[in-house]
């Protein structure tokens, strides 16, 4: 299912709404897949302390954001866009991709708490297509 002229503008408008608040977004999103889906926390054992409110997790955050920042200016081309992260996360980290799609809901749980007005069922189904073509990208490089 790929993202039409419309599902681009809604995620644009939206993400123009929210961008400011990244940070907190992606550390509350990071922090929720790693209570609620213990089974991601392996890949962040390097840590030192993986709750919620920890620095890793903060920092993270940010970068998880940065790379939805990026995948949101390269709307029009995910894959190419996003080749090089699909790469790390493939052949470096070794993230399973069954994870893209517990982190993207956990993102539109955080939308949708920190967002009530914005986050319109319109909203939804704009941004929850987006983040399973970030998904896909992201997925590229592993076959
Ligand atoms: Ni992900 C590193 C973006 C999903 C595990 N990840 C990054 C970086 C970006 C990024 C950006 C930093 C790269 C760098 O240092 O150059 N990750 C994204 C995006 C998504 C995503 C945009 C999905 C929307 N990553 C996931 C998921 C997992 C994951 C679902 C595992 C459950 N990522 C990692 C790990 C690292 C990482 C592990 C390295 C972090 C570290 O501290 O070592």
């Amino acid at each position: 299912m790929s993202l039409n002229d419309k599902d681009k503008t809604v995620v644009k408008a939206l993400w123009g709404k929210i961008s400011k608040s990244a940070d907190a977004i992606g550390a509350d999103a990071l922090g929720r897949m790693l209570i609620v889906y213990p089974q991601t926390k392996t890949y962040f054992s390097h840590w030192p302390d993986l709750s919620p409110n920890s620095a890793s997790v903060k920092n993270h955050g940010k970068n998880v954001m940065g790379g939805v920042a990026l995948a949101v200016s390269k709307i029009d081309d995910l894959t190419a866009g996003l080749l090089d992260l699909s790469e790390q996360h493939a052949f470096q980290l070794r993230v399973d991709p069954a994870n893209f799609k517990i982190l993207s809901h956990c993102l539109l749980v955080v939308l949708a708490t920190m967002f009530p007005k914005d986050f319109t069922p319109e909203a939804h189904v704009s941004m929850d297509k987006f983040l399973c073509a970030v998904s896909l990208a992201l997925a590229e490089k592993y076959r």
